[in-house]
């Protein structure tokens, strides 16, 4: 197991790259701008590795990075209803970044921040820590807020993302990563085929702006239901109004029953790879990628639509307005901790 670096020009600045590789040859590649997974080569059935997820072609693409392609989220991932919160008796106004609401943390939210590095190694992993200092009021939110995030991968393949937070003031916080998977291999076709499964009986209902309702849905009996596996096409196909929302595609919080030892597995039978996602959080938002811009020069190809699926573990922002959601709120002097570990294998 090795991590490798090399230094990345981009425009006036000079980046950092970092590729976490283990004994199989799989490999991570990170870069210290925004956190930022740029390629995961992962094994097919006969061993051929090859990348599964999205990225930039020309590193300077990712300064713009309107699908936030492999990226750190934060302060809170998701949307939060008309940028504004309550909290201890004080309204918190936040830059309103998509129409009247605010996407992800604002700008420049943790996905264009540059993270301190520090790569390591010992026998059981090779990984890389990133922290940030975000600083009281930064685009709104309150506390000034220390972040660690460490990325470690196994022998084992398991890649795994520990976040880590603590604020000097009550504030809200929900991270995750924005990696857009895709099991075919160098993005040789797109998801429609991939087969889905989550460990969940109940989604969050969006209105047509994507913002929570405060419903909380039932899957049964819906393309919603992935308890024993789905083709993502499903979504595409259907009428049903929240895929008609999203459009043509899925793009809700799935809250986790905790049925099941693993909370999401993804499978392309073409390829024979096979994703497995196990998390503390309480929930997951999949993306299927309906509004990816299409024509951006990624590395393999041209962005299409479905090119790619995000499986974002997070808590849930719709708790900020509405009961009965997994919280973002964080206490002052409280330890915000959560792990998402994602595993890549094969099947026969
Ligand atoms: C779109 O609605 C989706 C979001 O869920 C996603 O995170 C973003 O694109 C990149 O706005």
């Amino acid at each position: 197991m090795e991590v490798k670096t090399e230094v990345i020009d981009v425009q006036d600045q000079q980046w950092k790259e970092f590729t976490l590789v283990n004994d199989n040859g799989m490999a991570v590649s990170i870069l210290n701008f925004g956190g930022i997974i740029t390629k995961i080569l992962a094994p097919d059935r006969e061993g051929n590795l090859e990348n599964v997820v999205i990225g930039f072609d020309n590193y300077t693409d990712y300064l713009e990075n309107p699908g936030y392609f492999g990226a750190l989220i934060g302060r809170v991932a998701g949307r939060i209803e008309k940028a504004q919160f309550e909290m201890n008796g004080k309204t918190y106004t936040l830059p309103q970044n998509e129409g009247a609401h605010h996407l992800h943390g604002g700008e420049p939210g943790f996905h264009k921040s540059i993270w301190t590095t520090t790569p390591f190694e010992n026998n059981e992993e090779v990984g890389l820590t990133l922290t940030l200092h975000s600083k009281d009021g930064e685009n709104g939110y309150p506390g000034n807020l220390d972040m660690n995030v460490t990325y470690s991968l196994t022998n084992e393949n398991a890649f795994t993302i520990t976040y880590e937070g603590i604020s000097d003031h009550d504030t809200v916080l929900t991270t995750t990563n924005h990696s857009y998977f895709n099991l075919s291999g160098n993005l040789k076709s797109d998801i429609q085929d991939h087969e889905i499964s989550l460990d969940s009986s109940r989604f969050v209902e969006l209105d047509e702006e994507l913002i929570p309702t405060g419903n909380i849905l039932d899957v049964d009996g819906s393309v919603y239901d992935f308890r024993e596996g789905r083709p993502m096409k499903d979504g595409v196909t259907s009428d049903f109004k929240q895929n008609l929302v999203a459009n043509h595609g899925y793009d809700h919080y799935f809250l986790f029953d905790q049925d099941s030892s693993e909370n999401a597995a993804v499978i392309d039978h073409n390829s024979g790879r096979r994703l497995s996602v196990v998390t503390d959080q309480p929930g997951v938002v999949m993306y299927t990628s309906n509004n990816l811009p299409e024509g951006l020069a990624l590395r393999e190809r041209e962005s299409v639509r479905y090119l790619g699926l995000c499986l974002e573990t997070q808590a849930s922002p719709a708790s900020i307005h509405h009961e009965g959601f997994p919280s973002v709120w964080l206490n002052k002097g409280e330890k915000y901790f959560t792990k998402t570990t994602f595993t890549f294998d094969t099947i026969d």
